[in-house]
């Protein structure tokens, strides 16, 4: 999977993507990620990327100028399966969605900032408004990031068959993980459950789909 994502502010998104799981996907060529910074696609001595919105109001938009320079040069390269553009005002993430995104071949992810991007933008090249839930975040790269990582974990060979998303919550009918543990056995008077020391897979297995089912049923109420 590719995925390419465009942004006013790439720094935010450099360092996340650098770390841990997502690092490791990357140095084995799993998936490639791209941050384009949308700067260098503006002209002008300021190389100004936003501009005030007509009609007044308050807040800045960003301009259509740069946003559509950057994108026709990724479409004139390959076909997206999606051009997603991350706002409170899309459809929900969830993790049929994530399912089904993991398995695009090309995608690009546009962050807006400040008041949003010019709608334009969005006419022009946009096939889904992604939100990652019902609150305003200050711009679309902390919810690209969610969306990187709701994917990426899903592309085959990411996570080791231990880790495997196919075992955790959302994907299995439990919903929800069991509680899990490790050393010490007891750690100020508080113990690990009985049934996880004594090796009876089976037991484990039923107890452990039981919690999920517990929890699920306390969250969701
Ligand atoms: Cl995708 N963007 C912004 N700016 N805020 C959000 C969001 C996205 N999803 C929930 N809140």
């Amino acid at each position: 999977m590719r995925i390419d994502v465009i942004s006013a502010v790439p720094k935010i998104l450099r360092s996340p993507l650098r770390e841990s799981i997502i690092k490791r996907a990357q140095a084995k060529k799993l998936v490639r990620i791209y941050v384009h910074d949308l700067r260098k696609y503006a002209e002008g001595k300021y190389r100004q990327v936003d501009d005030k919105p007509f009609g007044g109001g308050g807040g800045m938009v960003l301009k259509p100028e740069p946003m559509f320079k950057c994108i026709e040069k990724l479409l004139s390269k390959r076909k997206y399966d999606e051009v997603i553009y991350l706002t409170p005002q899309g459809v929900k993430l969830n993790q049929r969605k994530a399912n089904k995104l993991s398995l695009s071949e090309n995608i690009i992810l546009i962050c807006g900032h400040y008041k949003g991007v010019d709608q334009r933008v969005i006419d022009k090249f946009v096939t889904m408004e992604l939100s990652i839930g019902d609150y305003v975040l200050t711009g679309g790269e902390t919810a690209a990031l969610v969306v990187i990582d709701a994917l990426i974990r899903l592309v085959p060979g990411v996570l080791g068959n231990s880790e495997s998303a196919l075992s955790d919550s959302f994907q299995t009918e439990s919903k929800f993980d069991a509680p899990v543990y490790t050393r010490p056995a007891e750690f100020e008077g508080m113990k690990v459950p009985d049934v996880l020391l004594k090796g009876n897979h089976k037991e484990i297995k039923e107890w452990r789909h039981k919690q999920g089912l517990k929890k699920y049923r306390k969250v969701k109420k």
